[in-house]
């Protein structure tokens, strides 16, 4: 696409399906990690849309959950500001899961329910209404192939889980990575958890991967109104606006207790070095 990513047949086709659908109801603006540039619509309408029409595409050879991940923001009177408006404009969010069930996720700012497609009526069925994310978990989520790369609060965090109860943690953790954001969230907001996808120092990764408007800003929603955190690990991903419609940005979210834990390392150097001392002198890489 646009940006670079490796564009599937089914990445296409879920964007073509997707605007067939959004052609008949009244939408101002429409964006897309598919399209380079955002299209105008009913200027008359009230609602601009961005849509991620199939996260997580690298998955498909290999039968893995992938999903569309939407948001839903406020027309403003000049339609060429719709996706530069903060992620706290939005009236609404979701994602929907194409795995084992077909979810939807969704919120209208009044909390998260969760339906599940009932293919014999041809409707989704509310599963779960008003779901919630436990303050503190057990289990992280992020690519822990890109360690080397992390900033020095990362692999504090990282550290800190892997060294479970024996660490300031306190208690010991379990990792999981699918390499698909809906079904990262979907599990985070299922059983709790925290989901790590940060800036590195690969070329390219310095605002890490995932893009604001149609990926971080919906799931911010989402697990804000479900009572978890998103943050870059230094701010509020719903406090954040874009400069570019595709412009990507750090991501960290779920379980409040640890993403408050990235955010206090991004925040002290101190802290950061406190933490890693131990690991190093065990380590015996230096003798400090
Ligand atoms: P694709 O849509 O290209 O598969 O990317 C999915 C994604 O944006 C997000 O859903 C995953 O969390 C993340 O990429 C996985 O990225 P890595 O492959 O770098 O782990």
């Amino acid at each position: 696409n646009s940006d670079g990513d490796v564009q599937r047949d089914l990445d296409v086709q879920a964007d073509a399906i997707l605007r067939r659908c959004l052609s008949k109801v009244p939408v101002a603006a429409l964006a897309s990690e598919e399209m380079r540039e955002a299209q105008i619509g009913d200027r008359e309408a009230k609602i601009c849309i961005a849509i991620d029409p199939l996260d997580g595409s690298s998955n498909i050879d290999i039968n893995m959950t992938v999903g569309t991940i939407f948001s839903i923001l406020p027309a403003p009177d000049d339609l060429a500001l719709a996706f530069h408006q903060r992620g706290s404009a939005q009236l609404a969010a979701g994602f929907v899961t194409y795995g084992p069930q077909t979810s939807l996720v969704l919120t209208l700012g009044e909390g998260v329910d969760i339906f599940t497609l009932d293919r014999k009526a041809g409707c989704f069925r509310l599963a779960r209404a008003a779901a919630q994310i436990a303050e503190t978990c057990e289990e992280f989520a992020i690519n822990a192939s890109n360690r080397r790369h992390w900033d020095s609060p990362v692999r504090a965090f990282v550290d800190e889980c892997l060294a479970g109860v024996e660490g300031p943690a306190n208690h010991n953790f379990n990792m999981r990575w699918v390499g698909s954001l809906v079904a990262e969230a979907y599990r985070i907001l299922t059983r709790g958890g925290v989901f790590l996808y940060p800036s590195d120092a690969r070329p390219g990764y310095g605002d890490g991967r995932l893009r604001l408007v149609y990926e971080a800003h919906p799931m911010a929603m989402i697990i804000e109104q479900a009572g978890g955190s998103a943050t870059t690990g230094r701010e509020r991903i719903l406090d954040l606006s874009a400069q570019s419609l595709h412009q990507r940005v750090p991501l960290i979210m779920g379980s409040s207790n640890e993403v408050r834990r990235v955010e206090e390392l991004h925040c002290d150097p101190l802290l950061v070095a406190s933490v890693s001392a131990p690991l190093f002198a065990r380590r015996g890489f230096f003798r400090l």
